[in-house]
């Protein structure tokens, strides 16, 4: 790697910076110094390794261009941190003092904002107003003291609307440093930021100054089916951590299972103050901790459920067809554009099985392959993959899920009698309607 012999002299009294190459989820990883805690799983990422010099944990960003495989065969060329985008998930634990090197390899200044600590105000990273923006081929030192638990997360607080949109940012995790009263262990703990791109279809750079109209949704900066599930054992506690630095909300939504958001953007949440859901929405900015015994089962999907945000790249004006008759004129305009052909008459379903060339360097709109066919998603899906036999500490993929004989939706094989209408519709137009009036007998309150 060019860059890193550049930095060994230049940095010689800097830990050494770490740089990520794969795009596959990393273990965990278990603190070999300082305090004991329970580490994260950071999907298709990794959490950074520090050194501990006189009791400070030092640990060394690079803010540098990087290509990240968004999705097998979608490489798209973003900024990031230590050779991946986001950036590694730093771990610490409450009350550790943190000192962190930021190393500027950017086309232009950066800062960083460690977006929900507590920490001095000069520490802050919000360029010009906390600290002067470190210049291109300077390193910077942040140095506080991690003084809340929580999720939290950081990015560029300079030119942030470009730096973000190329992908800077990263996950950071303060873990509670004793039995907190609404912290619980868990037996598995992941994290992903939730991101946004507008690249457009062939292209291999995002848009940097769209401001709302992005058209990949990202977790970790993949795109189904690109992004790793989370593979848990039968009745494990899990927990897993959202962070949003897109430019809208999302309704995160889990399959088969209820929660409880055990966290927000200010930390823990009393207990007192839960409730069971199956969504919760996370805004601009926001973090959340959700909460579940996996006591189902199965393969269950967790997604946005804006169902824009589970698709990549489209037209935005592709033109509803549904009901549209093309019989006759697609031969028509075939004679004069031969690669013309009909979208969505009976509903967009097609497009997952749909081999349609696309330009190079994409993702298909809805894709992925479940053991019954195309899932037809994109962009913010997984597979949270709850299985008896997966042992604890084990994060791998176990494959599809064996369904037990008789348990699977299936065809009705005997008679379909005809479905009665209620209201038919009269020749001169008006419904016809009947209403029935409650009996006496049946009013209850
Ligand atoms: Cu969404």
């Amino acid at each position: 790697m060019a860059g890193l012999t550049v930095a060994r002299s230049a940095l010689a009294a800097l830990p050494e910076p770490v740089i990520q190459t794969s795009v596959d989820t990393a273990a965990p990883l278990v603190p070999n110094t300082g305090r004991p805690y329970n580490p994260v799983v950071t999907l298709n990422g990794w959490s950074l390794p520090w050194r501990m010099n006189n009791g400070v944990k030092e640990f060394h960003l690079v803010a540098e261009p990087v290509v990240r495989e968004m999705a097998p065969g979608f490489k798209v060329n973003m900024w990031g941190y230590n050779g991946q985008s986001p950036g590694p998930t730093i771990e610490v634990v409450e009350g550790d003092r943190v000192r962190i090197f930021v190393t500027n390899k950017l086309p232009e200044h950066t800062t960083i904002h460690w977006h929900g600590q507590r920490l001095p105000s000069g520490m802050d990273g919000v360029g010009g107003l906390n600290q002067p923006a470190i210049p291109v081929g300077k390193t910077f030192v942040y140095e506080f003291e991690a003084r809340r638990p929580g999720t939290f997360m950081y990015h560029p607080h300079a030119d942030e609307m470009v730096q973000m949109a190329m992908g800077m940012m990263g996950f950071w995790v303060t873990h509670p440093k004793g039995k907190h009263p609404h912290i619980s262990d868990v037996d598995r703990d992941f994290c992903f930021l939730l991101n946004a791109f507008d690249v457009e279809p062939g292209s291999k750079t995002p848009k940097v100054n769209t401001m709302t109209d992005f058209n990949i949704w990202a977790w970790n900066s993949r795109i189904f089916p690109g992004i790793d599930t989370l593979n848990v054992r039968l009745n494990d506690r899990v927990r897993i951590r959202v962070g949003n630095l897109t430019m809208t909300n999302h309704p995160i939504h889990l399959h088969g299972h209820e929660f409880l958001v055990t966290g927000t953007d200010g930390g823990p949440t009393p207990p007192s103050t839960r409730w069971y859901e199956v969504t919760t929405d996370v805004a601009v900015g926001q973090m959340r901790q959700i909460e579940l015994i996996a006591d189902e089962e199965g393969d269950w999907a967790v997604h946005c459920h804006k169902s824009h945000h589970t698709m990549n790249a489209m037209g935005h004006d592709v033109p509803t067809m549904i009901g549209v008759d093309h019989r006759g004129l697609v031969n028509k305009i075939q004679r004069v554009a031969p690669d013309y052909m009909v979208m969505g008459e009976r509903g967009m379903a097609d497009m997952g099985e749909m081999q349609m060339p696309i330009p190079d360097n994409t993702a298909p709109m809805m894709t992925g392959t479940g053991q019954f066919g195309p899932i037809e998603m994109g962009g913010m899906f997984s597979v949270f993959k709850v299985r008896k036999d997966q042992k604890p500490g084990d994060y791998k993929d176990p494959g599809p899920y064996k369904f037990p004989q008789g348990t699977v939706a299936y065809e009705w094989s005997g008679a379909t009698p005809t479905a009665p209408r209620s209201a038919a519709v009269s020749s001169s137009g008006k419904a016809e309607a009947t209403a029935v009036k409650p009996s006496h007998s049946a009013k209850h309150h």
